[in-house]
């Protein structure tokens, strides 16, 4: 049983690099995650698994990332009610722009928040379930405001 409300799927084991950005603002947020691999075209049953019981073990918000099967997200997006955030990974051949086109143009009646394309995105992604979970969370909600102003504190106004 899954209690984090935070769970970040992703293809393989070789969206990892790009997949654990999205870890960054969750840990700077104080936001528990859980990490799996969950792939659409070589574990559809784990998918399937994975969605039927996200429903009711805490889960809230789930990140999928994925470059080459990155139907991952709307599949997953398709089989839960709960929000589901695309982080599309750098592909080899089409350097990312299969991944965003595949998990950005979803047909109307399936929602997917797609992010940016790699480190970017998958950052983003964590931010924005932080975001999702600030919602009904004063607490979190306090940590983002606070966070937000030291990021735009260490802007600079001048180059050196
Ligand atoms: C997708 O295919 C994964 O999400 C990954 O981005 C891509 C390549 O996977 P590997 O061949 O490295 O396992 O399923």
């Amino acid at each position: 049983m899954s209690k984090a409300p935070v769970h970040i799927i992703m293809g393989s084991r070789s969206d990892w690099p790009t997949m654990e950005l999205a870890t960054k603002p969750l840990q700077a947020l104080a936001v528990d995650y859980e990490t799996s691999i969950v792939s659409a075209h070589r574990t559809p049953q784990r998918l399937y698994a994975f969605c039927r019981d996200s429903e009711t073990n805490g889960t809230k918000v789930i990140i999928a990332g994925a470059g080459g099967a990155a139907h991952l997200a709307g599949m997953a997006a398709a089989m839960t009610w709960l929000p589901v955030i695309a982080v599309p990974v750098q592909s080899k051949y089409l350097k990312g722009m299969d991944s965003l086109l595949s998990m950005v143009q979803m047909p109307k009646g399936v929602a997917v928040a797609t992010q940016a394309i790699g480190e970017a995105g998958a950052y983003n992604a964590g931010l924005l379930a932080s975001q999702m979970l600030a919602l009904s969370d004063p607490e979190l909600q306090q940590r983002l405001v606070d966070w937000r102003r030291a990021q735009t504190d260490a802007v600079a106004e001048e180059v050196e």
